[in-house]
């Protein structure tokens, strides 16, 4: 239908270290793009706690459980998997997705990990939906430290999130992604007033242009 062709929708991602405010700005930018009358845009947590294979991270992340490397790479990219018929719903209805973390992620904290090559690390996502932007919020390792509840989970630590941080620098050099690097040591405010304009210039951008396969 028409209106279909007209709607204005967009896959958004938001990546970065562990407090570099993705939760924070996520949760800010669907309120404004709701309250502009977007339609319902709809925020969604890829490392979703709430699935059955989402409880099963949640109890790996606390360290109540402990999984095999391989096994946990491939139970987040599960956790996203399951999640693509609604998303490809949702977005052929016009609705824009904001996702709070997604497959960069994935291979980036993975391949933190060493013994990992970048190429294994990304298979299992190869054809998700291909995000038309991904705000990478760029924070200092010993920046994201000095936030609140840092530490706490499997995976908080200095060290390891300057590794993942290394793995995300090579993610950003693909060219085919449409990655933005943004100053997440900004104001909350000022941070959102920007990722807020990248979003809606990204979504003018891809009106009417076909969702793209992730990696393929
Ligand atoms: P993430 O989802 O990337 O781990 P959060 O959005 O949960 O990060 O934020 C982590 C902590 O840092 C929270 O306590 C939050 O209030 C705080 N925070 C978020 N953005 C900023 C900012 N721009 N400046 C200072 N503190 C921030
Ligand atoms: P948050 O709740 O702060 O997002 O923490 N992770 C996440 C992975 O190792 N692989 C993935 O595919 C994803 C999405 C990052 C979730 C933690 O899980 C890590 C931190
Ligand atoms: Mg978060």
């Amino acid at each position: 239908a028409a209106w279909e062709r007209r709607a204005a929708r967009a896959l958004i991602a938001l990546e970065g270290v562990d407090r570099a405010g993705k939760s924070t700005q996520g949760r800010r930018l669907v309120e404004a793009l709701r309250a502009e009358g977007t339609r319902r845009p709809h925020l969604l947590f890829p490392a979703d706690r709430t699935t059955e294979i989402g409880q099963l991270i949640s109890s790996y992340l606390v360290r109540e459980k402990n999984l095999e490397d391989h096994t946990i790479h491939l139970l987040f990219s599960a956790n996203r998997w399951e999640h693509v018929p609604m998303m490809k719903e949702k977005l052929h209805q016009g609705v824009t997705i904001v996702v709070d973390r997604y497959a960069f992620s994935g291979v980036a904290f993975t391949s933190a990990k060493g013994n990992f090559c970048l190429d294994w690390c990304k298979q299992p996502d190869v054809g998700l939906p291909k995000p038309d932007l991904i705000l990478f919020l760029q924070l200092s390792p010993e920046a994201a430290a000095e936030r609140g509840n840092f530490g706490r989970e499997r995976y908080e630590t200095s060290s390891f999130q300057e590794k993942v941080l290394q793995s995300f620098y090579c993610l950003m050099e693909d060219k085919t992604l449409n990655w933005k690097k943004v100053d997440a040591s900004k104001s909350i405010e000022d941070l959102h007033r920007e990722i807020k304009s990248l979003a809606e210039e990204t979504m003018q951008e891809v009106q009417n242009k076909p969702l793209g396969e992730l990696w393929k």
